[in-house]
């Protein structure tokens, strides 16, 4: 196959006048549309210099046009580099700059604070918007609407995804056409999808769930996507009668759970609602089986790994485990301290082998040799224990990580930050439960005696570099903050004093 990426999501397309993406306004995209948007788009890509290989940094809304650019990636053999809508220009310096990305595109909204950083960079600036008008799109209107598709294997890179590490530097996790499809295909087959599917797509597409999961597997399926800007509940509950799947993060289904308008009838065309990103309540499951008859079918992935784990589609869905590796994968628990495996039933360290692992982190040997053993083995930084049964059950994380709404948080990051504010000694920051995010920011601060410290100081600050979703909803000054003997700060004392900050 020329380009097994393109070929098997996007090619297998052509000519098709079918329905791909339905739109909130009643818009529908049909496969050809779609693919010669991409077309247009690959040219552009193509005259404004970038080379297979060359990595596109994309900060835009969501839009057909926005996935239009990542199949445009695929064709021409460019590396896809999808970033959060909240990033601040601080944060996507450090990704474009890292990346070496060749264009940044954005929305015109940004143009004048992200054009100094596309410049240092040397990449090119181009827009896109959210109504899909833009410099990008202007120009490749006039262009051919079929493109030759650029020749790739396998092992060609395909996305960059970055995520954070508990130095507080991110990561580009590099992914390979083939890490893609296999998961695809795996899930695909898994989750039974065909060409009947219509899949209620609220997610962002800047993250492996949204964009891989979710659209990867529509695609390769030949269904449809009621594809929202975002998760709005009276949009979601309007759409549903039309969907026959949906995936979320957990604060989707508590959404919904929290609204009375939806019922056992309201879902009634489904058949299918998947859960991952974040752990999902077992109460949760329950109540939304009670309220529905619908199992909720919980996976377990990671931006290095796509997913990895699933419940089964036909078999017995339990609630509060992530099931069974899928087909191709192999996991094992093991001893953190000396990676051995570690019997059936003990708590450890999930590491996972199969085509879906990345290839490694861009430009980082070091931490690709810490994470991703020589004999291929990843390890995930979650811990876990596998059941009698065989089910894989996540007890808890060997990572100093936050997942709020289904967005990782790392508090190095915020750390970092905090320190260097005035008045302050030390910092740490936790993650404690929250009713619609899971786990929500929080940050304590030790004064350093000069000054009393300004929080609402403190907060304007950090709020200029730090994404929304990433700053503390509250901040706490502590006298000192609480040490082991070897002198390591105790989150888990912090997390248990402030526990019930946002209890219901
Ligand atoms: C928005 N806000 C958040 C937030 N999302 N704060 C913390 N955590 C979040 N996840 C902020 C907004 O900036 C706003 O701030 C305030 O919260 C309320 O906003 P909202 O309009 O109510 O939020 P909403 O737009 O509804 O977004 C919530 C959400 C969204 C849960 C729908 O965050 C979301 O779509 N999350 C999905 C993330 C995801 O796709 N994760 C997959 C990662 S891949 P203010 O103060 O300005 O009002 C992965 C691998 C795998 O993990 O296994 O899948
Ligand atoms: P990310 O780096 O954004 O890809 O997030 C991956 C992390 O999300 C994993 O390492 C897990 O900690 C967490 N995660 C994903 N799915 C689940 C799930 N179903 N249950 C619990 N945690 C999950």
């Amino acid at each position: 196959m020329a380009n097994p990426l393109y070929d098997t999501l996007f090619g297998q397309h052509h000519g098709k006048h079918t329905p791909f993406l339905l739109l909130q306004d009643g818009d529908i995209i049909t496969h050809a549309a779609f693919l010669k948007m991409a077309a247009q788009y690959a040219h552009l890509l193509a005259q404004l210099g970038l080379k297979p290989g060359d990595r596109a940094a994309v900060q835009i809304e969501k839009s057909p046009q926005a996935l239009a650019v990542y199949a445009a990636c695929a064709q021409t053999g460019i590396v896809f580099l999808p970033l959060n809508t909240a990033y601040t220009a601080d944060e996507v310096t450090y990704f474009v700059e890292d990346s070496g990305a060749r264009i940044l595109l954005c929305d015109q909204n940004n143009a004048a604070g992200l054009a100094p950083v596309a410049k240092a960079c040397g990449a090119v600036l181009e827009t896109i918007n959210e109504d899909g008008s833009g410099t990008f799109s202007a120009k490749a209107e006039a262009l051919p609407e079929t493109f030759d598709t650029v020749t790739r294997t396998e092992d060609d890179l395909a996305a960059f995804l970055y995520t954070s590490g508990t130095t507080g530097r991110s990561k580009g996790a590099m992914l390979t056409q083939g890490n893609l499809l296999s998961n695809a295909r795996a899930l695909v087959s898994e989750w039974q999808f065909t060409a009947k599917d219509v899949l209620l797509h609220a997610l962002p597409i800047f993250h492996t769930h949204g964009l891989f999961v979710a659209s990867n597997i529509t695609l390769l399926a030949g269904g449809q996507m009621i594809f929202l800007p975002k998760f709005n509940l009276d949009v979601i509950i309007a759409h549903l009668p039309r969907a026959t799947t949906m995936m979320g993060v957990p604060t989707f289904y508590t959404r919904l759970l929290g609204d009375p308008r939806f019922t056992k009838e309201l879902a009634s065309h489904m058949r299918l609602f998947v859960s991952g990103s974040a752990p999902l309540l077992a109460e949760t499951h329950i109540e939304f089986e009670k309220r529905t008859g619908h199992k909720i079918l919980e996976r377990y992935g990671m931006t290095e790994t796509n997913m990895n784990t699933s419940n089964p589609y036909s078999g017995e869905r339990r609630a509060g485990t992530v099931g069974f590796p899928l087909p191709g994968i192999e996991l094992k628990i093991t001893d953190s301290k000396t990676g051995a495996t570690l019997p059936q039933g003990d708590i450890g360290e999930i590491e996972v082998r199969g085509p879906n692992v990345f290839k490694g982190y861009w430009q980082m040997p070091e931490k690709t040799a810490e994470e991703l053993r020589s004999d291929g083995f990843f390890i995930t930084g979650d811990l876990g224990q596998i059941d009698s049964d065989g089910y894989l059950q996540i007890v808890g994380r060997n990572k100093d990580l936050i997942i709020s709404g289904g967005y990782n948080i790392y508090p190095k990051e915020i750390e970092l930050l905090l320190d260097q504010e005035d008045g302050v000694l030390e910092s740490a920051v936790i993650g404690v439960p929250h009713p619609d995010f899971g786990e929500s920011v929080v940050g304590i601060i030790v004064a350093n005696g000069s000054a009393e410290p300004d929080l609402a100081a403190i907060n304007a600050n950090i709020s200029k570099s730090l994404a929304r979703f990433k700053q503390p909803q509250k901040l706490i000054i502590l006298p000192e903050l609480p040490r082991n003997t070897m002198g390591k700060v105790q989150k888990k004392a912090l997390r248990d004093q402030f526990g019930g900050l946002f209890s219901a």
